[in-house]
Order: structure tokens, then C-alpha cells, then sequence
């Protein structure tokens, strides 16, 4: 790994080098380990990320299926965000469904000399008429920020006017050095206006499903075996959202969390707020599933519950045994690359090791150092320009709705017992030997499939078919390539067979990797002094 990368370095100028060393690590279990992140991507270098607009409304808003979702800007950041992400969504009884709308006020010229909240309020005006929603959102796309158009007063005066919620998200893509600024931006608003607003009593085993956004369906998969076992879910996170659901969450009595990165200021803020803790799960890969499932159980201790529990499980595995098992038998010994946003390239390594794949090398796009080092590093990461740029609100107890859902002495037994409020990140479960990269680019991408030449490559779309043309079969990990659902027991049949197609298939055979036609690329940027 460390001659690995040497070479992957090698491209670089000294300056650029020192940057992109300090965001790959070479585990080591026997000290302890930073990696650098969230951190602004070098201009020039073919960075795999997104911006803040496509992580506040593309990943935590928009899967929120009766709201209308209006895009303030010009129209190709609405068509970007339109269906891309998979998050499927059925309306409820006699609720509506808006998930196959692009709504946008398609800004033109004149709107961004002139200012654009005319038309924002019209776009708002003629929803309202046409669709009738419970509520409304409004995503701002950069050129909002930079005029100053105060879509807030806009959403204010507008929501009394049609007396419905709306939510305006001040999101513009340079808003953060990633995604993952947008999801904060996101998670504040769900705070302070959506959960806490309607209080309806929750059943028993009332549970909220935080950081899971249904793609391909895995929310439903997740939901048909939590149901069977007597799970109440009261709200999910957002994945075939609804608005009403979500706001009445704080009922629940435990906050099951998928993906850390996108969702974590929710759950930190609900428990402060309303004594409703959260625990990490990992609902990929048969054992993450029973785990998760099991640590549930914990939490709530109920005999017939936990009875139900391992029945469940048993069934469940059962009938899948056979099939895992013939996966296994065709892939064991096969090795994996996964580089995906800031939760998948730890969550699909326990599946993959199930079907006989180890992971060699992974990596986040817009990662925070807990994703990689585990919640513990929070106190000590340094807060720099970009990322002060983003609000932490404070919340405070609600004395009202505020209750301890565990005596408090049992909580301190349980917290040894399961990951509640805790996240020990990608980096720990990572062998030693392998290799951690923050921030992967298209250069890098290149060295490393040269070099490790991995059976399988976890990618995006923006990297899977340079690896493809390679020789190296690459899944994309987000849109799961247009199949799924993955998550859960029936989930991890659907991946291990499309893995098993996309390494096995007899097409390799008709493609050339250019390493065996030509000598690996050699050069040298010019006029840099190296
Ligand atoms: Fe969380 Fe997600 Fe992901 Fe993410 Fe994303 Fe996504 Fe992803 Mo694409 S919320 S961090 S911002 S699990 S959209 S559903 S697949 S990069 S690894
Ligand atoms: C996003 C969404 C994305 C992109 C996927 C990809 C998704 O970051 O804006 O690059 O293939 O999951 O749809 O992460």
C-alpha cells in the first residue's frame, strides 16, 4: 500500500502532493489514525463531488413525496435534481405524490439582473392552484445568493397568505465544499420547522428511520421485515417521506440511524430537544441487518419483542442461506474498490465480505473525519473558513415534550451494550494494510485500478465507465444501476446477483485493458517544478 501510494502521488506537484497525501491513510490498527476532509477540492483536479443544492434538496429534501419541491434558479439545476436519485415514494391514502415533478422557476437573464422573487412568488401561486400541496419547498441555486433575492420573507408572507407550510432553504451550491453542507442546511429547517409541529400519540416500539432515502426501495425492504417483527415506524428520513409524519417524529421512542453523515445534527438535536435517543445501524449485508435488528431489541427489552426478533431473523436468513451461499462460491477471494459519497463505502463492505469480496481500498466524496474516525474526533476537528460558513443552531430541552424514554441508570448499561449516539466510522473496520482515500479523483481512480486491478469498483456515474474502459467492472452505488432494492435480507440476494453478473459476464473477455496493450502512463505537468 505504501509503494501503492508513493505512485499515486508521483502525478503530483509538491504542493498539490502534501495536500492529497494528508487525505489517504494506510490502516493501522495499532495507532491511532487521522485522515484530512471536508476540506475544498484542489481546482483541476476531476473531483467526484457535488455541491450544496444537490445535498439539501437533492438528497434530504427532495425525497419527501407531498411536497412540492420549487427549484429558484435557472433550469438546469431543476433538471439536475429531477428523479436523478432513485428515492422511490408512494403517496399515502388519499395523500399526493410529487417525487416525478421538476418544479423550477427557470431564472432567465432578465430575473437575475432584475432580481427573481417575482417570479418565485407566481412559481408559489401556481402551485398552490394547481396541486394543492400540504407544503411547499424552496431550494435556492446559486445565482439566488448573489442577487439577494430573500426567499425566506417570500416563504413567510406566501405560507400565511395559502396558510400551508414552506420551508426555504438558503442552499446554493457554493454554500459548502460539498454535498454535505446542504445536508446540514437541510437538517436545521426539518428542525425548527417540521418535527415537534403536530403530536399525535405513538403506538408501542415507535421507531423514526433516520438517513435513509429509499433508493432502488431499500426503505421498503427495511420496512417489510421491522413491520413483521412489530415496529411502529413512525416517520422516515426521507425516504418516501411525508411531511405530517415527519413532523410528529419526536413521539417515537428511538432514532434507528442509516447514513451518519447526512442526518447526524437531527438526531443530536432531537434527543437534546425531546430525550428521544438515536443509535447507528447498518441495514446493508445479512449480519449488519440481524445486528441492527438485534441492538433494537436491546433498546426496547421487551421479552415478546426480542422473542419475535430472533424468529424473524431466523426465517429470514433461512431463506436466503442457499442462494448467498452459491455467490459466495463464485466470487470468494475477489477484491473491491469502493469510493461512494459519505456512508456507502463502509456500509456495502460487510455485504461484500458475506459474498467472498474483500475491500482493498475505500473512500468517501464529502466525508467528515468522524465518518472516518468515529464520533470521538468531533471535540478536536478544526473549523475553517468554508465550514464556518454553515449555522449550527442551538436547540434546547422542550420542557413540555421532553422525556427520558430509559431510565436514566439503564441507559448507561445499554450504551455498552449498543451504539447509541456513537459511530466508530469507516476507518475501523477497515484491515490493516488497506487504504483509506478522502476525496478520490479521476487521476487517482486511474493509478489505482492500474496498480490493484480490483475485481469490482463501488462507483458514481461520474467515474464508473472511466473504470469499465479499463477492463474493471464498476457498479454504481448510488442508483445501485438501476436495480434494487439492496438493503436487508432480500436486499443482499439482489446485490450479490448483480455483482455476481457484472464480474462473471463473458464480456470482459472481449476487452482489452490498456495496460496490456501499452507501458502505464508516464509525464510530468509542464512547468512545474516537481
Ligand atoms: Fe448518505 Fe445517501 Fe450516502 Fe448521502 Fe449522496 Fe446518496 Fe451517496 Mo449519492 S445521504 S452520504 S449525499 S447514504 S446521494 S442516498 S448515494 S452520495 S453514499
Ligand atoms: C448527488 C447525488 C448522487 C450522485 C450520484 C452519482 C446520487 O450527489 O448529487 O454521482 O452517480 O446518489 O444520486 O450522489
Amino acid at each position: 500500500s505504501k509503494k501503492l501510494v508513493d505512485k499515486v502521488l508521483d502525478i503530483y506537484p509538491a504542493k498539490v502532493m502534501k495536500n492529497r497525501k494528508s487525505h489517504m491513510v494506510i490502516k493501522d490498527a495499532s495507532v491511532k489514525q487521522e485522515i484530512a476532509a471536508n476540506t475544498r477540492a484542489i481546482p483541476g483536479i476531476i473531483t467526484n463531488r457535488g455541491c450544496a443544492y444537490a445535498g439539501c434538496k437533492g438528497v434530504v429534501i427532495g425525497p419527501i413525496v407531498d411536497m412540492v419541491h420549487i427549484v429558484h434558479g435557472p433550469v438546469g439545476c431543476s433538471y439536475y435534481a429531477w428523479g436523478t436519485r432513485r428515492n422511490k415514494g408512494k403517496a399515502r391514502e388519499g395523500g399526493q405524490n410529487f417525487l416525478e415533478y421538476a418544479f423550477t422557476t427557470d431564472m432567465q437573464e432578465s430575473d437575475i439582473v432584475f432580481g427573481g422573487e417575482k417570479k418565485l412568488k407566481a412559481a408559489i401561486d401556481e402551485a398552490v392552484e394547481l396541486f394543492h400541496p400540504k407544503a411547499i419547498s424552496i431550494s435556492a441555486t446559486c445565482p439566488v445568493g448573489l442577487i439577494g433575492d430573500d426567499i425566506h420573507a417570500i416563504a413567510r408572507d406566501k405560507a400565511k397568505e395559502h396558510g400551508l407550510k414552506i420551508l426555504a432553504f438558503s442552499c446554493e451550491g457554493y454554500k459548502g465544499v460539498s454535498q454535505s453542507a446542504g445536508h446540514h442546511i437541510a437538517n436545521n429547517k426539518l428542525m425548527t420547522d417540521v418535527i415537534g409541529t403536530i403530536d399525535t400519540p405513538a403506538k408501542e416500539f415507535s421507531i423514526n428511520l433516520l438517513g435513509e432515502y429509499n433508493i432502488g426501495g431499500d426503505e421498503w425492504e427495511i420496512a417489510r421485515v421491522l413491520t413483521k417483527i412489530g415496529y411502529n415506524i413512525i416517520s422516515t428520513m426521507t425516504g418516501n417521506g411525508a411531511i405530517d409524519e415527519i413532523a410528529n417524529a419526536h413521539k417515537a421512542d428511538l432514532n434507528v440511524i442509516q447514513c451518519h453523515r447526512s442526518i447526524n445534527y437531527v438526531a443530536e438535536m432531537v434527543e437534546t430537544k425531546y430525550g428521544l435517543p438515536w443509535i447507528k445501524v447498518n441495514f446493508i449485508g445479512v449480519e449488519g441487518f440481524s445486528k441492527a435488528l438485534r441492538d433494537m431489541a436491546k433498546y426496547f427489552d421487551d421479552p415478546a419483542l426480542t422473542a419475535r426478533t430472533e424468529a424473524v431473523i431466523a426465517e429470514e436468513t433461512a431463506s436466503i442461506e442457499e442462494e448467498m451461499a452459491t455467490y459466495k462460491a463464485l466470487l470468494d477471494g475477489k477484491t473491491a474498490v469502493l469510493f461512494v459519497g459519505g456512508s456507502r463505502a463502509h456500509h456495502y463492505q460487510g455485504l461484500l465480505r458475506e459474498i467472498g469480496i474483500e475491500t482493498i481500498v475505500a473512500g468517501y466524496e464529502f466525508g467528515h473525519r468522524d465518518d472516518y474516525e468515529g464520533r470521538d474526533v468531533i471535540p478536536y476537528i478544526k473549523v475553517d473558513a468554508d465550514s464556518r460558513n454553515i449555522e449550527e443552531i442551538h436547540v434546547e430541552k422542550d420542557e413540555k415534550k421532553y422525556s427520558l424514554r430509559i431510565p436514566a441508570s439503564r441507559a448507561e448499561q445499554l450504551k455498552k451494550e449498543i451504539p447509541w449516539a456513537s459511530y466508530d466510522g469507516l476507518l475501523s473496520e477497515m484491515k490493516d494494510g488497506t487504504l483509506v482515500i478522502d476525496d478520490l479523483n479521476h487521476i487517482e481512480t486511474e493509478q489505482i485500478i492500474k496498480i490493484l486491478k480490483p475485481e469490482f469498483f463501488g462507483s458514481g456515474i461520474k467515474d464508473k465507465y472511466m473504470v469499465q474502459k479499463m477492463g474493471v467492472y464498476a457498479k454504481q452505488m448510488h442508483s445501485y444501476d438501476y436495480s434494487g432494492p439492496y438493503a436487508g435480507y432480500q436486499g443482499a440476494v439482489n446485490f450479490s446477483r448483480d455483482v455476481a453478473a457484472g464480474i462473471l459476464t463473458p464480456a470482459w473477455k472481449y476487452i482489452t485493458a490498456p495496460w496490456y496493450k501499452e507501458p502505464l502512463l508516464s509525464g510530468k505537468v509542464e512547468g512545474v517544478e516537481q
